[in-house]
């Protein structure tokens, strides 16, 4: 399916009418085992944790939006994580992004590491900082680009063309972009790794991980432990996200418009000393987010001036803007990453990424924009007025 357009493939890749009802849409094959033909003659399924039809049509539709020949489906993001770590062994030495979410910090740091993995959470804007990290044993830099929750972002090319010449495997977490904005695979990354709880299942309503390669030798070994390891996704996830991704370009057009909106507004508002989103002239990395990605996504980073105090005000008043982690679903959400989704990285290694107090991220969702600004101007107009403020 690879002559079609993305809008095309996210409709129709590994999805036909079903053969014997017609039914246009993937059915949810709820079963767990499938009838053989004759004893060790199967009609192509056999049990449900090493293929389901449901998610197999998830999977060739996803690898299809990458432009990726495998897709590989997982109960979250952090077991496709896991799994990608089944490429390794004992001894290794892993890349990380330093500024990733803080449940793939806890999983590599206080999880991985104990299996004798060695992990090195570096400054992957910074290709020289990355080659000053790599070492003879170095075998997979892991990135997220734009990173979580700061927005800063790494060169995919650079990094994956640097790995590439040591034979390092390079992976990209594409969750915040998705296929839609940005391509990892098509830049040289040997892996692209999603939640798909975020943008592509779109509706905040399942969680669910995948994996796309078009390496033959990493599918082979991923494969594998999908099945070994049994920690695959349910019928009912993978049509969930494959439903998601029918209107992914929809949505990520419209999360866009909105998050543009908001930012050029939180730029202008003298209660917020920062605002970080890549499609802003302001973002150190502009140029960089447009070389690479074809849109800048819609999540926003801001600070505000009076620190922790007056950020529980904003996070108090939203009426739109639900307080809570995660992100991507069509209603817009905010939180606030050090008592949140970052609260398990160590408070020196949240000083040092510049999650101070005052920061809160949002998840732009796709109400209408002028209502979205509307609802975070009111919450910003509840922080009192001080003194100091006063003049
Ligand atoms: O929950 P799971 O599907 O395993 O996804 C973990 C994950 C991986 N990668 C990125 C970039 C993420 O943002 C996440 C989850 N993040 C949140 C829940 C959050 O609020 O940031």
């Amino acid at each position: 399916m690879k002559e079609f357009r993305f809008e095309t493939l996210a409709i129709h890749a590994g999805q036909k009418p079903e053969p014997v009802t017609g039914a246009v849409v993937v059915p949810i094959f709820q079963t767990s085992t499938y009838a053989q033909e004759d004893v060790g003659k199967a009609r192509g399924y056999e049990y449900s944790r090493t293929d389901n039809p449901t998610r197999k049509a998830f999977e060739e539709c996803l690898a299809s939006l990458e432009g990726g020949k495998y897709g590989l489906g997982f109960g979250s993001l952090k077991i496709s994580r896991i799994a990608c770590m089944y490429l390794l062994s004992p001894g290794d030495h892993v890349i990380v992004s330093d500024d990733v979410y803080g449940g793939t910090y806890r999983l590599f740091a206080s999880v991985n590491a104990r299996y004798g993995l060695e992990f090195d959470f570096v400054d992957t804007t910074q290709l020289n900082l990355i080659k000053k990290s790599t070492k003879p044993n170095t075998k997979m830099i892991w990135i997220e680009t734009p990173t979580n929750p700061m927005l800063k972002l790494c060169d995919i090319e650079q990094i994956a063309s640097w790995a590439k010449s040591k034979n390092i495997i390079s992976v990209v977490d594409n969750t915040f972009m998705t296929p839609y904005f940005q391509k990892p695979l098509s830049l040289g990354t040997d892996i692209v790794a999603h939640s798909c709880t975020k943008y592509l299942g779109g509706h905040s309503d399942v969680v669910s991980g995948a994996v796309v390669t078009s390496d033959e030798k990493i599918y082979e070994v991923l494969k594998f432990h999908q099945n070994a390891v049994g920690a695959i996704p349910g019928p009912f996830d993978c049509w969930l996200v494959l439903r998601g991704m029918k209107t992914l370009s929809c949505r990520m057009r419209d999360h866009e418009a909105n998050a543009m909106k908001i930012a050029k507004f939180l730029g202008g508002h003298p209660k917020v000393s920062k605002v970080v989103y890549p499609g802003l002239s302001s973002h150190p990395q502009h140029e960089l987010a447009k070389k690479q990605m074809t849109g800048f996504g819609g999540m926003i980073t801001f600070v505000i001036k009076g620190g922790l105090e007056d950020a529980r005000t904003v996070l108090r008043n939203t009426k739109l803007f639900t307080l809570a982690e995660s992100l991507g679903g069509v209603e817009s959400l905010i939180e606030h990453p050090a008592i949140m989704t970052h609260a398990s990285l160590p408070k020196e290694r949240r000083e040092e990424l510049g999650i101070s107090d005052g920061l809160i991220r949002i998840s732009v969702g796709i109400e209408n924009g002028d209502d979205l600004v509307e609802d975070i101007a009111s919450a910003l107009d509840k922080i009192p007025q001080r003194a100091e403020a006063r003049g």
